[in-house]
């Protein structure tokens, strides 16, 4: 496919998240395959760079069989990350601005230096400076949420805001802290970061590989989200929103 055509579809993508309109399945239709679906997201992430936004980490997607059965899409997949995507803490989020958002617990990592490609997890405790609970909001811009891997791929993993709670030092057990996600005071999902591919250091671990054999390094100072302990759930207006992970604390949401 022509380079012309790629940046014609991150437009068209762009546009529908703009404008909160949803479109199509337009990356699987043009016959894209995965590969050009990840050059798609970068022409997408180039364009917001354009309008003044800064790239200021990676989120994995699909870690789990929770959101992979949600979606029906069964690959880990990686999205970018800008500092306009995110909510401070406490912070509110208009649901007009988005087409159908979903949100869902997640763990961030802060990035103490820039991982090499095929690094071992064994080495996380010098990569990571801090751990901290954090609440993904997605939004597909395709219609009824449904797409196929080039379709979500392009569509930056479904990208839309993220907030994070106060960073913590790693702790121990990290790989099985219980998670809640509470709407209203009321919880509506449980988890475990078990849940996150056995790890969420593994998810560090793919994000390095992946996004790496796409000339994309992770740097210092980077937030990384290793991807959701539970199902997504629908935003509606009004709604409190707030994740609790075990010895990380709690992170939360308003929304309009
Ligand atoms: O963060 C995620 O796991 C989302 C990945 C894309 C699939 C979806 O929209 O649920
Ligand atoms: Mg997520």
């Amino acid at each position: 496919m022509e380079r012309a055509d790629l940046a014609e579809l991150a437009a068209r993508l762009d546009e529908a998240a703009g404008s909160a309109t949803a479109i199509p399945q337009i990356v699987s239709a043009a016959g894209v395959d995965v590969e050009a679906a990840y050059a798609i997201q970068g022409a997408l992430i180039d364009r917001r760079l354009a309008r003044g936004e800064r790239l200021v980490g990676l989120k994995m997607g699909l870690t789990s069989r929770a959101k992979m059965a949600q979606v029906g899409v069964d690959e880990v997949i990686w999205g970018r990350l800008t500092d306009a995507m995110r909510v401070p803490d406490g912070g509110q989020v208009d649901t007009t601005t988005h087409i159908h958002p979903r949100v869902e617990p997640e763990v961030a990592f802060l990035l103490d230096r820039m991982p090499e490609p095929g690094e071992p997890i064994g080495d996380f405790a010098s990569l990571v400076r801090a751990v901290a609970p954090a609440l993904e909001l997605i939004d597909s811009r395709y219609a009824n949420f449904r797409f196929s891997l080039p379709d979500v791929v392009a569509d930056n993993a479904s990208a839309a805001r993220y907030a994070i709670g106060a960073w913590q030092p790693v702790p121990a057990g990290l790989d099985n802290l219980g998670v809640l996600l509470e709407v209203d005071g009321r919880v509506v999902e449980t988890g475990s970061t078990a849940a996150i591919l056995g790890d969420p250091r593994r998810a560090l671990d793919e994000g390095v590989r992946l996004a790496g054999r796409h000339g994309v390094r992770l740097c210092e100072g980077w937030v990384f989200l290793a991807g959701a302990a539970t199902a997504a759930v629908p935003l509606r207006p009004g709604a409190h929103v707030r994740a609790v992970v075990e010895r990380l604390g709690a992170v939360s949401l308003r929304v309009r």
